[in-house]
């Protein structure tokens, strides 16, 4: 049967009144992404496992902005997504996780009182829980971005979800996570160097995650030490976090978005940012070219001065910047 390419409205969580993709079959809409390789979100309606059913009916509104309404979560899943497979072809020429052009697909209200979401390999798909008291779900851009962006992550340099590898998967997720939801541009859910600020997952508003300065969490760590590889893979990634954020904005105090950020460098030595948007240049042709499974926070170091060199020369100003950001969290000088 004929499915025809829609644009609807998605009243979202998060991220306000936004334009999602969408098929019309019939008299049936559905949150088919008919432009981004039929990404297809579905509504778990809280079990745990299967697809549950794909998100349809009379007409291409999809949820009020509320929680209560299991259409909402659905309709930031499907923008995160769009927002994800947008960003990885326009600004990295990627066509989809695989770069296959085939979409993957998001399952939402998965089980009750879940404060998760996570990617799978086995079903090329992303889930998210409905947070504490059903009432947040983990749905926001940066967690929909970070989700997915794991699927790329298994599928180019494949890091170990274990060790240094795994800090450096994690931090990759965090990265795109923040890049995502700035080329978003969106009114409701601003560009930030935070993880997870949306979803209130400690319960006090404060972000998951900080990149500036990431041991603000009380966990994660600032700068690479011998024995970082023995700690979770989501404290271990900071280094990696605090470097991508040193490399972009620099050492010191800065407002971007009406967020202030404060990063220092271990070495007390000034780091003279690049931007943003050379700075995910570089980490995506590393993790793409560069990096391995077994890619640790050395290797992280060589891999991404090679990519740069490759796209910006071995004399150039970020060149020597990412030597300086990895002297900024302890890694060589
Ligand atoms: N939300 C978590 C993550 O993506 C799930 C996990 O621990 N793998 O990192
Ligand atoms: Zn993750
Ligand atoms: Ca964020």
């Amino acid at each position: 049967e004929w499915e025809a390419i829609e644009t609807g409205t998605g009243n979202t969580v998060y991220s306000g009144t936004v334009d999602l993709t969408t098929t019309q079959s019939g008299s049936t809409y559905n949150l088919t992404d008919g432009a981004r390789g039929n990404h297809k979100t579905y509504n778990l309606n809280r079990g745990t496992s299967g697809t549950g059913t794909l998100f349809s009916g009379p007409d291409d509104v999809w949820g009020n902005g509320t929680p209560s309404n299991l259409e909402s979560a659905g309709a930031d899943a499907h923008y995160g997504a769009a927002l994800t497979w947008d960003y990885y072809k326009n600004v990295h020429g990627r066509s989809g996780i695989r770069g296959d052009g085939v979409g993957a697909y998001s399952r939402v209200h998965y089980g009750n009182n879940y404060v998760n979401a996570f990617w799978s390999d086995s079903c090329f798909c992303m889930t998210y829980g409905d947070g504490s008291g059903n009432a947040n779900p983990l749905t926001s851009i940066d967690v929909a971005a970070h989700e997915m962006t794991h699927g790329l992550t298994s599928n180019t340099a494949g890091l170990n979800y274990s060790g240094e590898s795994g800090g450096l998967n994690e931090a990759t997720s965090d990265i795109f996570g923040s890049t995502v939801e700035f080329y978003a541009n969106n009114s409701s859910d601003v560009g930030d160097y935070l993880i997870g600020e949306e979803i209130n997952i400690n319960g006090d508003g404060t972000p998951l995650r900080y990149m500036d300065k990431p041991s603000k969490d009380g966990s994660s760590k600032d700068s690479w030490y011998s024995g970082i590889g023995s700690i979770d893979v989501h404290y271990s990634s900071g280094p990696a976090n605090h470097f991508f954020y040193l490399l972009s904005e620099g050492s010191g105090t800065k407002t971007i978005n009406g967020v202030t950020y404060n990063s220092s460098t271990s070495d007390g030595l000034p780091v003279t940012g690049i931007g943003r948007d050379k700075a995910e240049k570089i980490w995506f042709r590393a993790l793409t070219t560069k990096f391995t499974s077994t890619t640790n926070y050395a290797g992280a170091r060589t891999g991404t001065l090679a990519a740069t060199g490759e796209l910006y020369g071995t004399d150039s100003a970020e060149y020597k910047a990412v030597q300086h950001a990895w002297a900024g969290i302890n890694v060589g000088t």
